[in-house]
């Protein structure tokens, strides 16, 4: 019965509400770039979601919404433009601190940094997002803080697979009953939990909160802050009102039964 000694966090809806703002906007305007008439809404966009990674949501779009294409001698060619150009959109919004971190995040990285416990990353998006997001947070350093950071396409197949949950607790050199896992979506549910990690946290987002997150220990409508206590939607939540540490504890013990 392992005590818990790391957090694993996914990061769009999770450490930062990116998707409506941050990634639409950017794939629009990599559309628009290239004169394709392409626009993607809000609800489209929503719908779109449950296809992780932006080449494959874009290839998705083109397979399943009758999307006009070009006349192209090499459509992955097309597809890997577009989504060099959004990412390239993105940064710049990040870059401009359109994007920030969602309540509670900063609070809780500092509390499990200071009480040893180690963090790492486990997402669908590329790298550079990443370490863009957290570049632009006043906090100098911040991407050292995670001792792996588990991104895009370092791994065969996207979530809902497995893969990059697994990826990250090697890389951490941890057995998934060591970890918490902390989400958004239905897609994240499905990966943590078929990567072993039960003790997962799932933080409600506007595009997720209608989403099934069946097998999550904990499902609340955000991490909240002293003061600013969230609703649990689904599991017991201990400790303050918000999520803290011991929150996390609480629920990791209850899942695997070891000491808090
Ligand atoms: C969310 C995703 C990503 C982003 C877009 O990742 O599925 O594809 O929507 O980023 P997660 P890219 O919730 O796992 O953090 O265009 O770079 O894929
Ligand atoms: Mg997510």
């Amino acid at each position: 019965m392992a005590a818990l000694e790391a957090l694993i966090f996914d990061v769009d809806g999770t450490l930062a509400e990116t998707e409506r703002d941050g990634h639409r906007p950017a794939f629009n305007a990599a559309f628009a770039d290239v004169g394709l008439g392409w626009e993607w809404s809000e609800a489209l966009y929503g719908e779109l979601l449950s296809v992780t990674g932006g080449k494959e949501r874009i290839r998705h779009y083109i397979e399943h919404f009758g999307a006009a294409v070009p006349e192209v001698p090499d459509l992955d060619a097309l597809i890997k433009d577009l989504h060099k150009r959004k990412t390239d959109h993105y940064v710049r919004l990040l870059r401009a601190g359109f994007i920030p971190l969602r309540p509670g995040v900063m609070r809780l990285l500092r509390e499990a940094r200071e009480a040893g416990v180690r963090l790492a990353i486990a997402t669908t998006t590329t790298p550079q997002n990443v370490t863009e997001l957290l570049a632009s947070v006043d906090e100098p350093g911040l991407a050292d803080w995670f001792e792996v950071i588990a991104a895009g396409d370092v791994v065969p197949a996207k979530k809902p697979a497995p893969d990059i949950f697994i990826y990250a607790c090697e890389h951490l050199g941890l057995k998934p009953d060591a970890c918490v896992a902390i989400e958004d979506s239905r897609n994240g549910v499905r990966s943590a939990l078929a990567a072993g990690l039960e003790a997962l946290l799932v933080t409600l987002n506007s595009y997720t909160r209608d989403e099934d997150m069946s097998g999550a220990a904990l499902v609340v409508d955000g991490l909240g802050d002293p003061g600013q206590p969230v609703n649990a939607l689904s599991g017991a939540l201990e400790g303050p009102g918000w999520i803290d540490l011991s929150t996390l504890r609480a629920m990791h013990a209850r899942v695997y039964g070891s000491a808090a």
